[in-house]
């Protein structure tokens, strides 16, 4: 209940006019303005505790490591850290103030609530480029976000040549990085992989040493070891637990610089978390290792109960690796919508909380801002306003209502295997089709076309997301076709019907073929997608009622519609004279089954929908009784249905007579065949021949 309620109420802040939303800096933790403004010639002075400049303000400072005093006076600015990054941060927050306007009188004092906040380059992919990520330390250091984790899956000298140095060129950048980060008061964490063929053995304790120590003299203080998505030897918890002893003993207390050390684990996850790996972890591992965590599940927001569930396995307080927004494993979208779903209460349960983007820096941003205020002042977090002011922060304000639009309509990431959807995409479809719908599909399209022009304001958001913009653009002009064929049908139109619907296909058909840039690393090239919660289901089904409608009435030109073998509609499903059936239809995961017999008290669970997908001309069978689909495995799915999954081929046998069905695209090639169990079998090379029979 409290879920929903928060979800509408998200939906209902995305929906209000962000046009009057004032930018403003993050809530700062405690804020006293007295009236008055501090004028244009006002002196700064700048202290860290203890130092002259600043000592009578000493007492008021935020005791917690990164806190700060900001004292503002008509003529005289104070700025006084608690420590070094806290005096950093106050230069932040006032560069912040002055963004916004003239600095009112007053005193903030401000500080973070988790210890550690930061951004951890760990997804597969194409790496961030060197520019890309010198770009991103300074966004850190304004987001006041203090830890960098070098760990790209795709870098070989990170993970699959883990034991052999960077070549020169290589290494100079990462010395550069390090300096890099330094100076924006981040901690440069660069990770080892060494978990997909680690003996453990001396000589490769030594190599994982020896190769510290060579990040060690190109300026890396601050060292991890992940071994995540291995399996075999490299799992052994006690193994794991051993190395990072002996790194601790052997390099860590041997520099009088160097971080302590931090560490992803196998089972870093609660779903993957089976046998004492985790106890054997947590007592054996020397307390001061870091201990990384994605939550419940690889993808997953966190509360207050799960922080409390892995801190007592762990013995410590974990360190939240949060799967979001990275989409490596949904490539196609990008996730720029808020940033929520985690606890408000847990700062004080982790030692740090860092995010895994998207492979696409600039577009990360916009999660990423948040993550930051989130992390920084937890119980005040609000993600609504978060994103209004993200979006504001990113983009120059000419741009910042399209960019907006764009954004509300990149949110949701379809159904995949990690179960997290995102909420509020499209909010004006919330409810069903909006009244207006050719203003918003025009509106959608102008968006698009002016950031595209815009490219020069800000080229590296704008060259990142071109991909998307187009798809966005090719969304809208599809949207306005479905109305103009709606038009043309009520006018009786069939000569402008057909030639709307032949330009609806080339667009879907361009939308289909747009993909992202070239792609170098583990995961396959992005075919992006926009708006995939609401509005290109709607797009499709409506095209669908619409086509199916003119078949109905006219003849004209039915040869343009794409080629079905098997009209939509309803049939009865046989091989061998045996009927297709949902026999059990509360039965969740069932499989379905052919019976001999012809149900004449009960015909509907014989009975399937059987509808071409228009974006990739398979077919889905849905049994009419349930209305459960079939499911690659021959199983009434409970997955949300998936057209990449849930369609099938179906092809006319060389006689003409029957069809064989197959399976495609993620469901792999397999043809349909009956199993020993009167279930749908499957074969490599030898289909069976079903009938489609019409339901009269
Ligand atoms: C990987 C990570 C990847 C992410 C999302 C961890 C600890 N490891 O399932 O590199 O980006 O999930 O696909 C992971 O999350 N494996």
């Amino acid at each position: 209940m409290r879920t929903l309620f928060s979800l509408l109420m998200l939906c209902v802040a995305m929906m209000m006019n962000a046009q009057q939303f004032p930018f403003a800096t993050p809530p700062f933790q405690e804020q006293q303005f007295s009236g008055g403004a501090a004028l244009s010639s006002a002196r700064v002075i700048k202290g860290v505790r203890g130092q002259k400049t600043i000592r009578k303000y000493d007492k008021n400072i935020p005791q917690v490591a990164g806190g700060y005093l900001i004292n503002i006076t008509s003529n005289e600015i104070i700025l006084a850290g608690y420590d070094a990054d806290g005096l950093f941060y106050a230069e932040k927050s006032l560069e912040a103030m002055q963004a916004v306007g003239s600095v009112p009188c007053g005193v903030v004092r401000d500080w973070p609530a988790m210890p550690e906040r930061g951004v951890i380059e760990g997804f597969y992919g194409n790496p961030y480029s060197h520019a890309e990520r010198l770009r991103l330390f300074e966004f850190m250091g304004r987001q006041k976000m203090n830890v960098y984790v070098y760990g790209p899956k795709d870098d070989p000298y990170h993970r699959v040549h883990w034991r052999e140095p960077y070549p020169a060129t290589e290494a100079a950048r990462i010395s550069e990085l390090a300096a890099k980060a330094r100076e924006n008061h981040v901690q440069f964490v660069w990770a080892i992989h060494p978990g997909l063929d680690i003996r453990w053995e001396k000589s490769d304790s030594l190599a994982i040493l020896h190769k510290l120590q060579a990040m060690y003299d190109i300026g890396v203080r601050a060292f991890c070891v992940f071994f995540d998505d291995i399996g075999g030897e490299g799992t052994r918890a006690e193994k794991q637990a051993d190395l990072l002893n002996y790194l601790t003993q052997e390099f860590v207390k041997k520099h009088t610089d160097v971080a302590s050390l931090m560490m992803c684990p196998t089972q870093y996850n609660k779903a993957w978390a089976s046998g004492d790996y985790l106890h054997t972890l947590g007592s054996r591992m020397d307390k001061s290792v870091r201990i990384m965590w994605t939550g419940n599940t690889v993808v997953d927001m966190i509360d207050h109960g799960d922080m409390q569930w892995i801190n007592d396995q762990l013995g410590r307080k974990a360190y939240i690796w949060l799967n979001y927004p990275v989409t490596d494993y949904c490539i196609d979208h990008l996730l720029m919508g808020a940033t929520y779903g985690n606890g408000l209460d847990i700062s004080e349960q982790v030692s740090g909380f860092c995010s895994n983007p998207m492979e696409y820096v600039e577009a990360s941003k916009v999660s990423l801002y948040s993550i930051a205020d989130y992390a920084w002042n937890t119980s005040a977090y609000d993600s609504i306003a978060s994103w209004e002011r993200a979006l504001h922060s990113l983009m120059p304000a000419t741009l910042y209502s399209d960019f907006r639009v764009f954004c509300a309509n990149n949110v949701d990431l379809g159904p995949t295997g990690h179960g997290l959807r995102r909420y509020g995409e499209s909010p004006e479809w919330m409810n069903g089709e909006p009244a207006d719908v050719a203003t918003w599909f025009t509106r959608l399209g102008q968006s698009a076309n002016r950031l595209l022009a815009a490219r020069d304001q800000a080229p590296e958001m704008i060259d990142e997301i071109t991909p998307w913009l187009y798809a966005q653009r090719l969304t809208a002009d599809r949207g306005l076709l479905v109305v103009a064929l709606r038009t043309a049908l009520a006018r009786g139109d069939s000569v402008a019907f057909t030639a709307i619907y032949d330009n609806l296909l080339r667009l879907t058909e361009q939308q289909r073929n747009l993909r992202s840039r070239d792609f170098e690393g583990s995961i396959k090239i992005a075919a992006p997608v926009v708006a995939t919660l609401y509005v290109e289901p709607w797009l499709r089904s409506e095209a669908k009622r619409l086509e199916r409608e003119y078949k109905q009435r006219y003849t004209y030109r039915l040869d343009i519609f794409p080629e079905q073998l098997i009209p939509d509609g309803n049939y009865y499903i046989k091989v061998n004279g045996h009927y297709l059936t949902d026999l059990t239809p509360s039965q969740p995961n069932a499989r379905a089954l052919f019976v001999a017999e012809r149900d004449t008290i009960n015909p509907q669970r014989q009975e399937w929908t059987v509808e071409q997908s228009p974006a990739n001309g398979r077919y889905s069978l849905v049994c009419n009784q349930s209305r459960r689909y079939l499911n690659e495995v021959g199983r009434f799915g409970q997955n949300p249905y998936n057209e990449l999954w849930n369609t099938y081929q179906i092809t006319k046998t060389p006689d003409g007579k029957g069809f064989y069905i197959r399976n495609a695209q993620n469901g792999g090639t397999n043809w349909w065949t009956t199993d020993e169990n009167d279930g749908i079998g499957f074969s490599p090379n030898s289909p069976a021949v079903f009938e489609f029979i019409p339901v009269r």
